[in-house]
């Protein structure tokens, strides 16, 4: 065997069946031996941003690592951004990059470049270049030992073309399952007692507690001791809908998360990091918890969530209790001209049984949990590190994970443009996935931070220009079905709901073009700014009354 044949067996028998590729020269011994491997699905996508979302979709869902493969330093570069939303989503990603051979290192040839550097942003765990053939097994093996222990990551194997050709490689066996502790005794005994204090409490979940035995175990303890649940900002998955623990997110706007926080006196982190702003506002605060508040780690992220969970249940006399759980209801049939609150609408009206949902909608997707929080069981899935681009690429490896689930991508016109070569691979690899782009000609988020932070009082036509899309309009329609994607416009409520009807009963990739006005346009993004900075001054169930109808 050379070493590429070996590397791949050694994948394959820790039950790494995906690739999600982008190959160049050097890694073509990698590319011929994919057909030595039977168990190894290799897909090509046509950027690296793809290949990397895609590793990343397919992780939350498949709940074990896929492997990339990509060209150099300059490919990896390119699919930086994804792999950071993995990082911070706590991912496991086995990141394998292609190098020139060893020897031709020193001649600093056109493709020559420190790709250690550029892994090591979003693989600050493991970077690995592998030195000989006989030894690249073991560095692979160690690479998906660091990927999926607890917490996920993304380990990067660098892989030399002379390693990959050379002959004497030796499959190595798959590494030990990653086996994390609970909370040990004394930090559920001191929690169990903060809650038990009588102060205001509450638990928020995050990574790995967002999962139904977890949720139901901090429902019951919510039963029993009147504690709130909240939910991380932008969860990497999240289970939700009808019969399951009903979580409140964390707002994006830090002003409305510090009224859902405000009142707090124990704050329990169960595999979450306290909460902060997600940007730095001038004179703003950025840590959201309220002054006087005690954070408590119940779970870090290399322990176990759920078992940590059921203990803290067990201290509290809670295992017995009845959790509380989401009501069937789903919305009705949105009528008139289309929004983008009824394209929410529409999608909590009809969303099947078993979805993935994609939320990567920004301003266009405000209600999306509210009209989907009654809908029939689904999963959720995040844009965990702030870098657009993660949508498509994401509903690519979420259809793979999972192929009898159809997936349902809600993206903003201006984050599928990052990534949108994902239609070509969804088209070729036929994924059941059901993308939602919402047209609405701007980079709408863009235009309220604008007003937030105070920029400038009137922004000038430069400003302006740069967070707007007219000219030319993107034409979504043309172009998914220049990448063999069947697509359909809609402009009203009725056209929308026809369409998605349309798509969800037919396999295959289908991509619905919503034609929205700003969801935050006009009197509401001038609104905004100043409804803001008057929340605190408000009484807080009035503030609170606000936050719900600005961010339900
Ligand atoms: C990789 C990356 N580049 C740029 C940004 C800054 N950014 C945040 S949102 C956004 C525009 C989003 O536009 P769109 O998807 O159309 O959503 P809308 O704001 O219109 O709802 C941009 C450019 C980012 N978050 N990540
Ligand atoms: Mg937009």
């Amino acid at each position: 065997m050379n070493g590429a044949q070996a590397l791949m067996k050694t994948l394959a028998d820790a039950g790494i069946e995906v690739c999600f590729s982008n190959p160049g020269t050097s890694e073509m011994h990698f590319v011929a031996a994919l057909d030595s491997e039977p168990r190894m699905r290799a897909v090509l996508a046509l950027f690296e941003g793809v290949a990397t979302g895609a590793a990343d979709g397919y992780a939350r869902m498949a709940g074990k690592p896929a492997a990339t493969l990509l060209h150099l330093g300059c490919g990896l570069g390119n699919g930086l951004a994804n792999l950071h939303n993995a990082r911070k989503g706590k991912v496991p990603v086995v990141n394998i990059v292609g190098d020139h051979a060893t020897h031709h290192v020193p001649f600093d040839a056109q493709l020559q470049s420190d790709i250690e550097t550029v892994a090591r942003n979003v693989s600050p765990g493991f970077v690995r270049t592998s030195k000989t053939t006989a030894t690249l097994c073991a560095d692979a093996v160690a690479a998906i030992q660091a990927a999926r222990g607890l917490p996920g990551q993304v380990a990067t194997l660098i892989l030399p073309a002379d390693v990959s050709w050379g002959e004497g490689g030796t499959p190595c066996p798959p590494p030990p399952a990653p086996a994390p502790p609970p909370a040990d005794d004394a930090s559920v005994a001191a929690i169990a007692s903060a809650i038990r204090s009588g102060g205001k409490a509450a638990l928020l979940l995050g990574s790995n507690a967002l999962r139904e035995p977890a949720l139901l175990a901090a429902a019951r303890i919510a039963a029993q001791c009147g504690v709130k649940l909240f939910c991380e900002v932008f969860p990497t998955r999240l289970e939700r809908g009808a019969g399951l623990p009903a979580v409140e997110r964390i707002a994006y706007l830090a002003e409305l998360a510090t009224l859902q926080l405000t009142g707090i006196e124990h704050l329990v982190l169960v595999d979450a990091k306290p909460p902060v702003s997600f940007f730095a506002y001038p004179g703003k605060a950025s840590e959201l918890v309220p002054d006087g508040c005690r954070v408590h780690v119940l779970a870090t992220p290399a322990q176990d969530a759920g078992a940590s969970l059921d203990r803290l249940a067990a201290a509290l006399g809670a295992t017995q209790a009845t959790p509380a759980l989401q009501p069937v209801a789903r919305p009705s049939r949105p009528r008139g001209r289309l929004s983008a609150a009824k394209v929410c609408k529409a999608v909590g009206h009809l969303l099947p049984e078993r979805a993935i949902v994609i939320d990567e909608a920004i301003t266009s997707g405000l209600l999306l949990g509210a009209m989907t929080a009654g809908a029939p069981r689904h999963d959720l899935l995040t844009l965990t590190g702030g870098a657009i681009g993660q949508g498509l690429p994401n509903a690519v490896g979420a259809a793979i994970a999972c192929p009898d689930r159809p997936v349902i991508a809600l993206v903003g016109d201006g984050s599928a443009m990052y990534t949108l070569q994902a239609l070509w691979t969804m088209a070729r690899e036929r994924l059941d996935v059901t993308t939602i782009i919402f047209n609405n000609a701007s980079y709408s988020v863009l235009n309220v931070e604008l007003e937030r932070v105070g920029a400038d009082a009137a922004p000038g036509p430069k400003a302006r220009s740069q967070l707007d899309l007219h000219g030319p309009v993107l034409d979504f329609c043309r172009l998914a079905q220049g990448m063999g994607v069947h697509a359909a416009r809609a402009d009203s409520a009725e056209s929308f709901c026809k369409a998605l009807e349309y798509a969800l009963a037919r396999p295959g990739p289908h991509l619905i073009e919503a034609v929205v006005p700003e969801a935050l346009g006009g009197t509401k993004r001038r609104m905004l700014p100043w409804l803001l900075r008057s929340l605190p001054r408000l009484p807080l169930p009035l503030a609170r009354t606000l936050k719900h109808k600005i961010a339900p």
